[in-house]
């Protein structure tokens, strides 16, 4: 069952500005491509079949452009939204890249600095809203230290958690249908980033005022920087109801942030993604935060953009066969075999399932002879995602 690998609406793919539109700069060498302008990029990821685009405030509309200026760029937008069909369903600021924001936005030890980017950050919720965005993403790059000599660590939590609960207030003051999703990243550009990983926005969520507007962004490269497992946060984020939108790419573990094209580097971690994305029926934005090689041009960025996505389409009908294989469903039925005989200790807690449970008697080393088959299914697997199965 070999199905055409050719990117539909119904994948909601979609990429950020920033991405295709990536001009190769790095710390170490200057752009090697041309910037493309917001239309022309819409154009280009037409032409490869996504689905949607996300924007930073900054990359639709330049921070110091006019007001007449601004009006022409978000009208051509538009009208290029309009050509192509392409939606908008994520926006998010820029608090990155202005040398305002060089000690933080929402964390900054400067008062003014903290209020201007609330204001920034509300004027670009007006600007994502009116241009159809449904999740707002919060990826706080500047929130962090070098050292701590110069932090209130406490006082930057509760900054944070000032600054999201008033732009909930703000978002809800405005009768708007948005929900935002915190992106974490445990380093680069701060040499700490607050909020790290996946897990510590997820604890961080208990704590607002509003926690059901708010949501997770995970990204797999900043996961695999903290060398963690990505599914495994994803699936933490899904079992919480805060898998708001998935930032996907590539990164060798241990690297700085490579933002590297979809499952070119970790195919078998991207396919257990994959996996577990369609097997929960995961409805969102599959939005690649990735971008070419500094190499590439421009219809290499092209292949860039039609690789993520490619990737991701096999690797869901790889994970359509992993279902329908009765080699690897038969061991999956051997490793959660269950004869029902504990199904008296399952559950909630009861004195008398205690008292039960606390007299029965477990045969230790019979429990400890079982082994587990997952070297066969792990090579199965293999064998799926080498196409020799
Ligand atoms: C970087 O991984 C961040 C920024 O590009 C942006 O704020 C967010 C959107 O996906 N990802
Ligand atoms: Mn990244
Ligand atoms: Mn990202």
């Amino acid at each position: 069952m070999t199905m055409s690998f050719t990117p539909r609406p119904e994948h909601r793919f979609t990429f950020g500005l920033w991405t295709v539109g990536n001009p190769g700069r790095d710390p170490f060498g200057a752009p090697v491509r041309s910037v493309l302008s917001p239309v022309e990029i819409v154009h280009l990821l037409a032409d490869v079949g996504a689905y949607g685009v996300n924007f930073h405030d900054d990359d639709l509309v330049p921070i110091d452009a006019s007001p007449a200026k601004r009006k022409k760029i978000i009208a051509e937008f538009r009208k290029a939204l309009a050509d192509t069909g392409l939606v908008v369903p994520m926006a998010t600021t820029n608090l990155f890249g202005d040398p305002a924001f060089r000690d933080g936005a929402f964390t900054s030890s400067a008062p003014r600095v903290r209020a201007y980017a609330l204001q920034k950050t509300m004027r670009a919720i007006d600007l994502g809203v009116s241009l159809g965005a449904k999740i707002y993403v919060f990826w706080g790059g500047r929130e962090g230290s070098e050292t701590d000599a110069g932090k209130n660590l406490l006082e930057a939590q509760k900054w944070m958690r000032e600054a999201v609960n008033f732009l909930c207030g703000y978002v809800r003051n405005q009768g708007y249908d948005l929900k935002f999703a915190l992106e974490a990243k445990p380093n680069e550009p701060r040499g700490d980033i607050f909020l790290p990983t996946t897990g510590a926005m997820l604890a961080f969520i208990g704590t607002l005022d509003r926690p059901e507007m708010v949501g997770v962004n995970p990204e797999v490269a900043h996961e695999h920087m903290a060398g963690l497992n990505f599914t495994h946060a994803v699936a933490q984020a899904w079992d919480a109801g805060k898998l708001f939108h998935i930032d996907l790419n590539d990164q060798a573990f241990g690297r700085y942030d490579q933002d590297l094209r979809f499952g070119s580097h970790n195919i078998k971690s991207a396919f257990f993604l994959v996996k577990f994305l369609e097997e929960v029926g995961y409805a969102g934005s599959r939005h690649f935060d990735a971008h070419a090689y500094r190499t590439s041009d421009a219809e290499d960025v092209k292949a860039f953009a039609k690789g993520c996505m490619r990737t991701y389409l096999i690797l869901k009908e790889k994970a359509e066969k992993f279902c329908a294989d009765r080699e690897i469903q038969g061991l999956l039925e051997e490793i959660f075999e269950d004869d029902g005989a504990m199904d008296r200790f399952k559950g909630k807690f009861a004195p008398k399932k205690a008292k039960a449970l606390k007299s029965h008697s477990f045969d230790r080393a019979a429990l400890g002879k079982r082994g587990q088959p997952y070297e066969r299914l792990d090579q199965l697997v293999v064998d799926l995602l080498l196409g020799v199965r």
